[in-house]
């Protein structure tokens, strides 16, 4: 069984939000494309309190795109985003959700930032998300959605840990950071995934 995974399409990662990715709309037909494909598809939503530790603005003198510490690890602060019940935090109302069976929210927990779907950057806790497709009787996940040097990526690289045969679908995901995307692209393909075009899903 082959799931689609939808990462994190909300208003603050599309142009316009707080954390816009560049042409991070044009993903979206391209996602309300592919999805007749697939028997599962499954979204992610990034769904941070106010007070979240990833936020550049609940550390003094701090500004976004920083650094710090946060939980023993290192963190990139962001701007204020994905504010759970704020519109930013929202599905793209041009994303045909209709399809998608379950919702992995994650970033909850004020301490710790959470880029992958399946568990926080800790790999304190799951979402349930891995055990969910295991359920479902999934063995190859497919991602789209941004973004993709962030939360597609380490989604990616957290779906190939748990042997899912993993593969990422290019022009249905957009980065923050070029060169950051050309490196995590470089080391999802290490680590044997692939990487293919929306006209190549092959069934
Ligand atoms: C993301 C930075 C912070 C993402 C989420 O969805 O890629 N990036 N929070
Ligand atoms: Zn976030």
């Amino acid at each position: 069984m082959n799931a689609l995974l939808l990462t994190d399409v909300q208003y603050d990662f599309l142009p316009g939000g707080a954390l816009e990715v560049t042409d991070g709309d044009l993903i979206i037909p391209i996602l309300n494309q592919i999805q007749k494909k697939f028997e599962l598809v499954v979204a992610t939503q990034d769904w941070h309190p106010k007070d979240h530790g990833s936020f550049a603005s609940n550390h003094k003198g701090k500004n976004p795109f920083d650094t710090t510490l946060l939980g023993g690890l290192d963190q990139i602060l962001w701007p204020d985003h994905c504010v759970q019940g704020e519109k930013g935090a929202e599905f793209s109302s041009q994303l045909n959700m209709h399809a998608v069976e379950a919702v992995f929210r994650k970033g909850t927990d004020p301490g710790i930032d959470s880029y992958s779907g399946f568990f926080d950057n800790g790999k304190k806790k799951s979402t349930g998300l891995g055990d969910f497709l295991k359920g479902r009787g999934v063995m190859r996940v497919f991602l789209g959605g941004l973004a993709a040097d962030f939360c597609v990526g380490f989604t990616a690289l957290d779906a190939l840990e748990l042997g899912f045969d993993t593969t990422l679908i290019e022009d249905a995901t957009k980065p923050i950071d070029q060169n950051g995307w050309n490196n995590m692209k470089q080391t999802i393909l290490e680590k044997g995934g692939n990487i293919i075009s929306s006209s190549g899903i092959g069934f």
